[in-house]
């Protein structure tokens, strides 16, 4: 008999070292990748266990330590990781669990378990994966250690190193990811600090703190805590924005240890912000709790706009596109056995879940617009608006498509080029009629069409769809690029590859171009995103010497050009300053601003869009202060605000 055990104990021994070794050769299956995220995707794996424990109902306060060499402390005020020995493995529980895979929900029993990163595989795959691990556990007035090296070796076996007060418990757990697994070893604070944040927000009362001890400076860290919880994280969100009702909604239930809660306001706004989590973990799909919400939500809307008669009989009901505009939502999930499916697991399957989200959703929220009529009467009638601007948008969608794209006249003055080919043409949007003029001339008519703007465009901050699709000049530029908007946007059709922006390099060619970008923002996001939207870079000076004529960007280059020129040379060179594109001539503009060879372009990413967008905001939305703030501390470059 006794053989027998000894022999069991040796196999489970070698079956631990195989297990950890499968996580080395093959890291990309237990963390998705090895570059910087699977790096931080460590961190997660061990913060996991802090919050299960959390979740339990044990611990109140996780703290995570960026160490001076890029290793990482996390430590919590759980119970403490058990260290009795374990008696399937004869080793202590500490032990097992980070020397054997997938041990961590096999022990426990009870509470959620589940918070778990993309693979929820825990301790051992950190372990396995770093170049050393400790770990000390607080328990029973003494502090428990143990070291593991080299992916999972133990060096050190549990063994008590000191005293504490009887009533401390916790987990520390320091790891120093191994640089031959990962392709970087250095960790990014941000990173870091915006997941911890969101996990507060997501588990209201627990407090994280995270601290940076390789920046001297930071001796204290960052800590987030929210009594709030997700309305907390819907308030974050919508900072900026203008609600339309001051009070966040938040509501809650549970059924069969499956806990569900959701927490929403409306703003003013057209687009939405809905965040769906389970167990903490995002799910960017959706699933059944956010379809029993959105159910709910589309439901009761309808059937308290009914009956409150502002929706009237002959009106048609209000769609889910309607009911979601302007709304910013959180919807947070907390399952014993969460089903995540699709190819990205981004989707919560469980059917069950979508009764439960829908009650709990729809009986707080009636109960909201029951008690709460001003409000009420605020958010229905803003459906209302979004449902009509739905049905005048599909309209004016139905004209831009039936036109024949051989009138001319429906380009309005848009020239554009021979080929038919979008992979060689291009379209230059070009401020001021004038500019227009040269820039026809002193175009290649084969590649480059020109689309002169009168003015400014269409404010489209406080104009929907349907406004946006009034304006003669936006359905001109929705026509010449092809691709249609809104439901029948199709990026293949877009009939040019480079859509370049070229507009004075002052305060007014700006403004236009902050127009643009928050139109291309709004309505032609893919087009932003698969990188076609250019800006032109006119230069700003003209540098004449001899026969030559030299055009420079910014003064930068100007005083290298100058500085390159012999003395006798530079002393006697004109240097004229660019007012305008309406200056050049035809031949100056090809040359220094359209010429595929000699011009330069700098292309515009989604991130130069966002900060258009949220200067606009700023500059032309309702909130009045952050506008009267902008004008304040601008003043000195700002002259025209008349858009
Ligand atoms: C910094 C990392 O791992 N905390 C932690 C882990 C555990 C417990 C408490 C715990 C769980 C249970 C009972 C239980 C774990 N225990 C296990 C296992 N922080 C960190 N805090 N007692 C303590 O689940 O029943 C795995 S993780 F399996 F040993 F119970």
């Amino acid at each position: 008999m006794e053989e027998k055990v000894e022999k069991t104990y040796d196999s489970s021994a070698i079956q631990v070292l195989e297990g950890l070794e499968a996580v080395r050769k093959r890291p990309g299956m237990y963390i998705g990748t090895t570059d910087v995220k699977g790096l931080h995707h460590l961190v997660w794996e061990i913060v996991d266990n802090s919050i299960d424990e959390a979740l339990a109902g044990y611990c109140k306060n996780i703290e995570v330590v960026i160490n001076k060499d890029n290793s990482i402390t996390v430590k919590d005020d759980g119970r403490g990781i058990p260290v009795e020995i374990h008696p399937k493995t004869g080793k202590s529980t500490v032990e097992t669990v980070y020397t054997v895979l997938h041990a961590g929900g096999k022990f426990g029993g009870g509470g959620y378990k589940v918070s778990g990163g993309l693979h929820g595989v825990g301790a051992s795959v950190v372990n396995a994966l770093s170049k050393w691990v400790e770990v000390k556990v607080y328990k029973d007035g003494k502090i428990n250690y143990i070291r593991f090296e080299n992916g999972g070796h133990t060096v050190e076996p549990l063994k008590v190193i000191g005293e504490c007060e009887p009533n401390r418990t916790g987990t520390y757990v320091t790891f120093k990811p191994d640089p031959e697994i990962f392709d970087t070893d250095i960790y990014d604070y941000n990173t870091l600090m915006v997941r911890i944040r969101e996990l507060a927000f997501l588990n209201r009362g627990l407090r994280l703190t995270l601290r940076d001890d390789r920046d001297e400076e930071d001796t204290t860290g960052e800590t987030f805590m929210y009594e709030g919880g997700i309305s907390e994280y819907v308030r974050f969100i919508n900072q900026g924005k203008t609600p339309i009702h001051e009070d966040i909604i938040h509501l809650e239930g549970e059924e069969n240890d499956v806990m569900f809660e959701v927490a929403m306001q409306y703003n003013t706004g057209y687009a939405d912000n809905i965040y769906s989590f389970v167990n903490n973990i995002n799910t960017h799909d959706g699933g059944t709790h956010e379809e029993g919400v959105r159910r709910a939500l589309t439901r009761v809307i309808n059937s308290y706009a009914r009956k409150s008669g502002i929706l009237k009989e002959k009106d048609e009901s209000l769609t889910g596109d309607d009911v979601k505009e302007g709304l910013t939502m959180i919807v947070s999930c907390k399952h014993p056995n969460p089903q995540f499916e699709g190819q990205t697991k981004g989707r919560l399957g469980n059917s069950e879940v979508r009764k439960l989200a829908d009650n709990v959703f729809a009986e707080g929220f009636q109960k909201f617009l029951l008690e709460n009529p001003d409000e009420a009467k605020i958010i229905v009638e803003k459906a209302m608006l979004a449902c009509r601007a739905r049905n005048a948008a599909k309209k004016a969608r139905e004209i831009t498509r039936k036109s024949d794209l051989a009138v001319t006249n429906f380009f309005g003055k848009l020239s554009d080029c021979k080929s038919k080919d979008p992979k060689v043409s291009e379209i230059f949007i070009v401020e001021g009629d004038s500019a227009g003029g040269s820039a026809k001339k002193g175009r290649d008519s084969l590649t480059q069409a020109i689309l002169p703007l009168r003015g400014k465009i269409l404010n489209v901050e406080k104009n929907r769809l349907d406004r946006a699709l009034g304006n003669e000049e936006i359905r001109t530029i929705i026509t010449a690029f092809g691709t249609g908007i809104g439901e029948e946007f199709n990026l293949d059709k877009l009939r040019y590859d480079k859509i370049i922006i070229m507009t004075d390099a002052d305060v007014d060619g700006s403004h236009i171009r902050v127009l643009l970008l928050t139109l291309f923002y709004r309505f032609f996001r893919p087009i932003v995103e698969a990188g076609h939207i250019y800006a032109a870079q006119p230069p700003l000076f003209r540098i004449m010497h001899g026969k030559t004529r030299k055009y420079v960007l910014n003064e930068e280059e100007k005083e290298k050009y100058l500085m390159s020129l012999p003395e006798n040379v530079r002393s006697k060179a004109e240097i004229a300053r660019m007012k305008g594109l309406g200056e050049m001539d035809a031949e100056e503009l090809n040359e220094t601003t359209m010429d595929i060879e000699k011009r330069t372009l700098r292309k515009i990413t989604v991130d130069d869009c966002m900060e258009a967008d949220a200067m606009f905001s700023k500059l032309m939305g309702e909130e009045v202060e952050p506008r009267r703030k902008f004008i304040e501390d601008n003043a000195i470059y700002v002259k025209n605000l008349d858009i």
